[in-house]
């Protein structure tokens, strides 16, 4: 082992969970029976269930930092962080004592407050595409406004979407969507219309010859492009080089719009987004997660002119009761006034962190013999327990032994460990891991692949 591995003790307070005695899930087992009765599948996000991982999921109690206590007391180290808001962990004391000096103060007015300028201003200073945001309640809700928007703007009907990026669930976004569609399995949704669909192309991830074909033949009728710029709804997939920088031409050539679904890299991969990073800027970008601080809060926005079509000053109509909600918006600005103080050096953090568990992740796997390609990209990771040499498209993400990555995810649960439970779905790490957590988990992990052996 190298790096952070060979030199660092493991905290005595994390001991326990690094220990492979049983865990008691009673609570659990008989909350999640009970859940079962009353609501479909037991859970209100089907991934949740742990279909794709077999056992039963774990209640939550509570979080702490980089911790989680289920309803029966033990302790996980937690990678999922929420899917992805948690980045400063769970109940940070700055933004608890924020929302509750908040809550005193009233949960909703359903008319307008300057705690909503002061983010909207902070998202436009920090995300190159937004120039105008406004806010919503999801990440569901930002994407399928943002997509009437760009309807609305051009006139045309054609969207464009690409296999095993996961845009929410409105219906005409369900083709071909990883999450918990891919989870699931699920060839199609019922409930969506053919004809709802009709309009939607799909393409594959990262095929710049595909995407290129395809706005030659129909450019002039496509009135969006979205795309998630790093992808980590089939597992983490960045993009190759290049293909963010075609997608932008085609669609500049093509006068659609590009849409950058920022859901989960947005304040993630950099305070700016994806975009930031990788240096390509699209006409508009969705927000969720980590903008709203943990609570439920969604954004979409992008160039002026494209955002002066929608209501009350252009006539591509959308609203909410809760949009912009008093609560959700102070639990949002705390976490990026945290973020702002952590600078460069949070980030660069992050994908240290990043980088050391994918490293330790492959040297461990490589010991036991077990192939796996994992894509990480600064604070998401995936583990593919799969044979190709690399994992850039859903295709090769779906050529996963989901079996063995089940296996895998067991073994580390009941070492305390909290990974998403699917091969489809990117671990999301966050800022305020330990040197001391970071062996932990690695050491696990170490153990988990071993066991896979047996
Ligand atoms: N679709 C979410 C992640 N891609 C999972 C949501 C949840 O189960 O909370």
């Amino acid at each position: 082992m190298s790096g952070l591995l060979g030199s660092i003790l493991v905290n005595s307070m994390h001991a326990k969970t690094n220990e492979s005695e049983r865990m008691n899930r009673e609570t659990s087992q008989h909350l999640f029976a009970q859940a079962k009765e009353v609501i479909p599948g037991g859970v209100n996000s089907p991934v949740r269930a742990f279909r794709a991982v077999g056992g039963d999921p774990v209640f939550i109690e509570r979080g702490e930092g980089a911790w989680l206590i289920d309803a029966d007391g033990n302790r996980y180290l937690d990678l999922i962080g929420s899917w992805g808001p948690l980045i400063m962990g769970h109940a940070h004391p700055r933004i608890i004592s924020a929302v509750q000096a908040q809550l005193a103060r009233g949960t909703t007015f359903g008319a307008p407050t300057a705690l909503e300028v002061e983010l909207a201003m902070e998202i436009v200073k920090a995300v190159p595409s937004i120039e105008k945001v406004r806010l919503v309640s999801s990440g569901t809700e930002a994407t399928m406004s943002a997509i009437r928007v760009a309807r609305g703007y051009t006139g045309r009907t054609k969207i464009v979407k690409f296999e095993g990026n996961y845009h929410g669930h409105a219906d005409f976004l369900l083709a071909k969507a990883g999450s918990g569609v891919a989870t699931l399995g699920l060839p199609e949704c019922a409930g969506v219309p053919t004809a709802v669909t009709a309009d939607t192309i799909t393409l594959p991830f990262n095929d710049i010859v595909a995407l290129r074909e395809l706005f030659a033949l129909h450019g002039e009728s496509i009135a969006c492009v979205i795309v998630e710029p790093v992808v980590g709804n089939m597992g983490c997939v960045p993009p190759i080089s290049g293909f963010l920088e075609a997608l932008r031409e085609v669609t500049i050539a093509s006068r659609s719009v590009l849409i950058f679904d920022e859901v989960m890299t947005g304040f993630r991969l950099s305070y700016g987004g994806a975009q930031a990073r990788f240096g390509v800027t699209p006409d508009m970008t969705t927000l969720g997660k980590i903008v709203g601080g943990g609570m439920p809060l969604g954004a979409y926005g992008g160039k002026r002119e494209i955002m002066d079509t929608v209501a009350p000053v252009g006539p591509v109509y959308q609203a909410g009761t809760l949009s912009g909600n008093p609560i959700a918006v102070t639990a949002g600005l705390a976490m990026l006034s945290l973020l702002r103080e952590g600078g460069e050096a949070l980030y660069a953090r992050l994908d240290q962190v990043g980088t050391t568990l994918a490293e330790n992740f492959r040297e461990s796997a490589r010991n036991a013999n077990i192939p796996v390609v994992v894509n990480q990209y600064g604070s998401m990771l995936t583990v593919f327990f799969t044979e190709q040499d690399s994992v850039t498209d859903y295709t090769a993400a779906k050529s996963s032994d989901t079996q063995r990555f089940a296996q895998w995810f067991r073994a580390l649960l009941d070492s305390g460990i909290y990974f998403p439970p699917s091969q489809f779905e990117a671990a999301f790490l966050s800022a305020i891991l330990t040197d001391a957590e970071v062996v932990l988990l690695s050491e696990t992990a170490d153990r988990a692949f071993q066991s896979l052996k047996e």
